[in-house]
């Protein structure tokens, strides 16, 4: 029994909700770990051949890593809140069996990381993304800096993260950041489908496809060790500090740079 996540297991293909609702969702310690305990089990059960993330609720996929537990964090535990993180997002990357995110409301900071970790996203029309983390005076540490310019290419990577704009499900299909955008009430429907369609084919097939493409992705790349380093950096600054007051508070941060 998991008590972040609902999990319904049917022919072969588990559907994992997150589910925090008075957090939107949001990602903490004990979330993640419930993820790789799935996710494990996933690698080692010839029963479940496929994986459908999503968000319980109507509102959010994930709104973020959780802020007020991220507030508290001090140096060597924000690096090793990142690279723990970031392995749990490359051992969804490298999954052998077909992951796909249906994105049903928010994916925001470690949330759309989560989401570019899967396969293939599917979003509804009620979808929004973004990286805000510039808006609490740090930066995305799952990946989202290597693999977000992997997806839609450097220099809308960067105006996204660097700006913090959250953009629609449309938006997010124009740049190549999803790969559908259907109706709310059709998202798992349509995810359902294309989930049996893959599970159709060859699954050895299948498996080496992803590790193909992922073979082209190295996780050895220098790109992950430099964002986990420099996003424990950011969290020694004052607006660091600043930045997740003013967000429990609900109010504008004022950033001064150091
Ligand atoms: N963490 C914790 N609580 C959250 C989060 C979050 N990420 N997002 C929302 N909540 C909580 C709110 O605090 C609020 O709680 P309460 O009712 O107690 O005040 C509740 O969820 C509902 O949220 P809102 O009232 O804000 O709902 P709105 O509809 O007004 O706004 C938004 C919805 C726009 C999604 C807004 O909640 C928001 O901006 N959320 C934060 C999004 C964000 O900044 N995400 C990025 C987080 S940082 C991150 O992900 C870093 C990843 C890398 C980390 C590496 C770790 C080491």
């Amino acid at each position: 029994m998991m008590e972040n996540l609902k999990i319904d297991h049917a022919d072969g293909v588990i559907t994992i909700s997150i589910s925090r609702p008075e957090a939107l969702n949001a990602l903490n310690l004990k979330t993640l770990s419930e993820l790789i305990t799935v996710l494990q089990q996933t690698y080692q059960h010839a029963d479940y051949r496929g994986i459908i993330l999503t968000g319980d609720g109507e509102k959010a996929f994930v709104a973020g890593a959780d802020i007020k537990e991220l507030s508290a964090l001090t140096h060597e535990q924000a690096l090793a809140f990142a690279q723990n993180g970031q392995r749990l997002f490359k051992l969804i990357e490298d999954c052998p069996k077909p992951i796909i995110a249906a994105v049903n409301g928010y994916a925001l900071g470690g949330g759309c990381e989560l989401a570019m970790a899967c396969h293939i996203r599917i979003a509804s029309e009620n979808a929004r993304f973004g990286q805000p983390e510039v808006n609490l005076g740090i930066i995305p540490a799952y990946g989202g800096t290597q693999r977000l310019p992997q997806l839609v290419g450097r220099g809308k990577a960067l105006e996204l993260m660097m700006t913090g704009d959250m953009i629609s499900a449309t938006q997010a299909k124009d740049i190549g950041l999803v790969n559908h955008v259907v109706p709310h009430s059709d998202l798992m429907e349509f995810t359902n489908n294309m989930m049996r369609k893959i599970l159709s084919k060859g699954p050895v097939a299948v498996a080496n496809v992803i590790r193909s493409v992922n073979a082209g992705f190295s996780f050895e790349h220098p790109g992950y060790e430099a964002e986990a380093h420099n996003f424990a950096a950011c969290t020694t600054t004052q607006d660091f500090r600043e930045g997740t007051e003013a967000f429990v508070a609900k109010r504008q941060p004022q950033f001064k740079g150091e």
